[in-house]
């Protein structure tokens, strides 16, 4: 028989039981959804943190002065009188970029290194007697100038006569052979989505799988943007992402993959140099603008600044260049006060009360991009008023508000995935 007393030791017993099971399917839960984050890979999440990446469109089009050339152009034509690649780097540089992504091909077919594979290339041009190469110059520079180094190979050829059929494919494989093999370590390819006819009208069934295939196995590390599985297109070309731009994109089949965002932006109208355009130079408060919706809205910015026929980076574009690094570093070189942790709020106190205006925010996106909402609050009067919020922070947000005096800052985390891994929380007083 059981006793009354009995009955509340089984009871207790069971309740206790209950709350095991209870907090057994929390934890498995949590490590359910562990699990299902989709991460980056060390290569992509290496690459979020270059922030800034430069873009050089330079070829015959900087001699003919155009943005797409026909393919027919004279190779004679192209001859840069002062190329220096040492000073494009110095300059990109100066603005804080890391990379470099030069246009060894592009549209019109000819190569800025000498390739065996075809004629159309600076070794039928005067420029270094037809014995100069472009690319080796420019991978030299950004090596010895401590920055990375990536090819744009444009996949569309309107020089090629065999643009148009499956010969084109091994073409287009062995000029990508030649750069991935002969340059040293490459960090980026970009292949672009422009494709149109070929001197034949035929238009070309791209063999994406083997180009993919043959960057894997000769650089591993290199990502593949645009047209490729790494990096993605942000989806136009004023260097501008969205609000809450997400690094987990659908794969299809409901499933996600990591694909984070580049915003591709000239500093100048065109991509390629024009004389005419030399008062066009983007200013520094567009080119902030550009900054804090690209970086400041987790995705890498990647700005062309195209040299011209001397083969230099023009005066305006290498001051604004330098105007435009020195102003990050103004805005954000040094914050107020900074922290990271993890768990639902993170707080940030003040030595003392202070005015602040801009929050910087990143995950540790190695962990996943986690938050899905959260809301900035600073402690002011007594009580807690809201600075900004959003839903995605991912590698980096930046919030800019009216200045404010608080005497802590706190991120409160809205909604998640898993328990949030803040790699950095910052306030920064910018005027
Ligand atoms: C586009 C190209 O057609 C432009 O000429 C430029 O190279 C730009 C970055 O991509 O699709």
């Amino acid at each position: 028989m059981h006793t009354s007393k009995h009955r509340f030791q089984m009871a207790v017993l069971a309740v206790r039981f209950a709350a095991l099971v209870a907090a057994g399917a929390w934890a498995w839960a949590e490590e359910e959804s562990e699990k299902m984050l989709v991460k980056p890979t060390p290569q992509q999440a290496a690459w979020q943190d270059l922030e800034m990446i430069g873009f050089a469109h330079f070829g015959m089009n900087t001699f003919t002065d155009r943005e797409w050339g026909r393919g027919d152009e004279d190779p004679g034509l192209f001859n840069p009188t002062e190329l220096d690649a040492r000073q494009w780097v110095r300059a990109l540089k100066s603005a804080g970029i890391k990379l470099l992504i030069l246009t060894a091909k592009h549209h019109d077919g000819f190569c800025l290194w000498p390739s065996r594979y075809t004629e159309h290339s600076v070794k039928s041009s005067p420029w270094r007697g037809g014995k100069g190469d472009v690319v080796r110059e420019v991978a030299d520079a950004c090596r010895q100038g401590g920055i990375k180094f990536g090819v744009y190979l444009s996949p569309w050829d309107r020089h090629q006569p065999t643009y148009g059929s499956p010969a084109y494919n091994q073409f287009f494989l062995n000029q990508l052979r030649e750069l991935l093999t002969n340059y040293g370590p490459i960090a980026e390819v970009w292949f672009d989505g422009a494709c149109g006819e070929g001197p034949n009208g035929k238009k070309q069934e791209y063999d994406w799988g083997s180009y993919y295939r043959l960057v894997r196995e000769l650089q591993p590390d290199a990502l593949i943007a645009i047209c490729g599985p790494d990096i993605r297109w942000v989806g136009n070309e004023s260097g501008v992402a969205r609000e809450d731009e997400t690094s987990v994109q659908p794969a299809g089949d409901g499933a996600c993959r990591w694909h984070p965002a580049e915003c591709d932006v000239s500093i100048r109208p065109g991509w390629f140099y024009h004389p005419a355009e030399d008062q066009q130079v983007k200013t520094l408060e567009q080119l902030m603008d550009i900054y804090y919706q690209s970086v400041g809205r987790n995705s890498v910015l990647l700005l062309n600044v195209p040299p011209d026929p001397r083969g230099l980076i023009h005066e305006n574009d290498a001051a604004r260049l330098a105007e435009f690094g020195a102003e990050i570093e103004r805005r954000f070189g040094q914050s107020l006060a900074e922290t990271s942790g993890g768990g639902g709020v993170v707080q940030l106190a003040l030595r003392q009360p202070a005015v602040v205006d801009h929050v910087v925010i990143m995950e540790d996106i190695r962990q996943g991009e986690r938050v899905r909402g959260y809301v900035v609050e600073g402690f002011a009067n007594g009580k807690w008023r809201e600075l900004c919020r959003g839903a995605v922070i991912g590698h980096k947000r930046i919030h800019s508000f009216g200045p404010v005096e608080v005497t802590a800052v706190r991120l409160r985390c809205l909604d998640n995935a898993a328990e949030p891994a803040i790699r950095k929380l910052a306030v920064y007083d910018t005027r």
